[in-house]
């Protein structure tokens, strides 16, 4: 029940935590961060962020790290930033530094789980540790009532989805959750056309933010597909989401914004170790083992690249989380 976003009583407890008010039935399993809290009872702009990228995507310290930097970035634009993540079988809206710590660095390596919709119950049940990825970060965001959610590369259709049926759970997530996911595409670890295809089916708007109408690769600013809207513009982004509510559409949006310029170059290079990555998956099988898969790619990526692709995969993280707080800045200015 507590999860289904389009029943009333969901409704009513997403606007009781957004006033600060929580459900006491909620409070037993969720806690708001009293400054998330604080923002959303005041109406200040508030930017949700995920831990999949510090329990699954960095190594240690470098993920407790970059999770402090994105949060000051968002912080710098006017924002508060709400960290999603799953501490011991507790939802946390916002995380202090020694949850994130365990997170980042749990005592039993591997013991953190990457948690997309299906597993979020499991978890809270039996007392878990998680990183929320997009999916389940987005469930979250909409219960808090948060606009706006930044991150680095959202889930899609994998490459030979159409045989492995490998598709994220990000994509479904973006029907029925009405945040605006700002990332920097789908790496082409995944099958971009078919992606933006699927994408189309569920009626998830797609906007390109930034200089061009090209869908971004996450490490390379162009994909070679284009989307049908573009924008550079904060406001008209949250203009698009809130559109959407006055609308009453359910949905998300996805801004996708290129990877800053300078780092073009070494996208290149990074694409040929993508590319021998995915070859060695297939051939491995790892492919195969539903969500071990993108984490595998990823790391065996940083790898290859020497961490090249870490450091392009912090700048695009960076520049997204501005970006973020620009829109939810935006956003509060049209609500009032
Ligand atoms: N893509 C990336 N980096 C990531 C992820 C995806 O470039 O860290 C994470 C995100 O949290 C995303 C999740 O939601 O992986 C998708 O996993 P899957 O493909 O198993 O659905
Ligand atoms: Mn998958």
């Amino acid at each position: 029940m507590l999860l289904r976003l389009n029943n009333r009583r969901a409704l009513y407890t997403l606007s009781k935590l957004s006033r600060g008010y929580l459900d006491s039935s909620l409070t037993r399993i969720l806690d708001v961060h009293p400054e998330v809290r604080e923002a959303l009872a005041t109406k200040k702009p508030v930017v949700a962020l995920e831990t999949t990228l510090v329990t699954h995507g960095f190594p240690y310290p470098t993920n407790f790290n970059l999770s402090n930097s994105l949060e000051n970035i968002v912080r710098s634009t006017g924002a508060i930033p709400a960290t999603i993540g799953i501490v011991e079988g507790r939802i946390k809206i916002g995380l202090e530094q020694a949850e994130l710590e365990q997170l980042a660095n749990p005592p039993i390596p591997g013991s953190v789980v990457k948690i997309s919709r299906r597993d979020i119950a499991p978890a809270v049940s039996m007392k878990a540790f998680g990183g929320t990825t997009c999916s389940a970060t987005l469930i979250f965001a909409a219960l808090a009532g948060i606009k706006v959610f930044a991150t680095g590369g959202l889930g899609g259709v994998h490459r030979g989805g159409e045989s492995s049926m490998d598709i994220s759970a990000d994509l479904q997530e973006l029907t029925r959750c009405p945040v605006g996911l700002v990332s920097s595409g789908a790496k082409s670890i995944l099958d971009i056309g078919r992606t933006l295809e699927y994408l189309e089916t569920l009626g998830v708007p797609v906007v390109s933010y930034g200089p061009s109408k090209q869908f971004p690769a996450f490490f390379t600013p162009k994909s070679g597909f284009e989307v049908p809207w573009n924008t550079e513009s904060p406001y008209i982004a949250a203009n698009i989401l809130y559109t959407q509510a006055q609308l009453g559409m359910q949905n998300g949006a996805l801004f996708a914004v290129p990877i800053p310029e300078k780092y073009e170059a070494s996208g290149a290079e990074i694409q040929r170790a993508v590319d021998q990555a995915v070859a060695e998956s297939e051939a491995n099988g790892i492919s195969k083992r539903g969500k071990e898969a993108t984490p595998w790619l990823l790391s065996r990526v940083a790898e290859l690249t020497k961490g090249t692709s870490m450091v392009s995969n912090i700048a695009l993280l960076e520049n997204n989380a501005r970006i973020g707080g620009e829109i939810a800045v935006q956003y509060q200015n049209l609500v009032e």
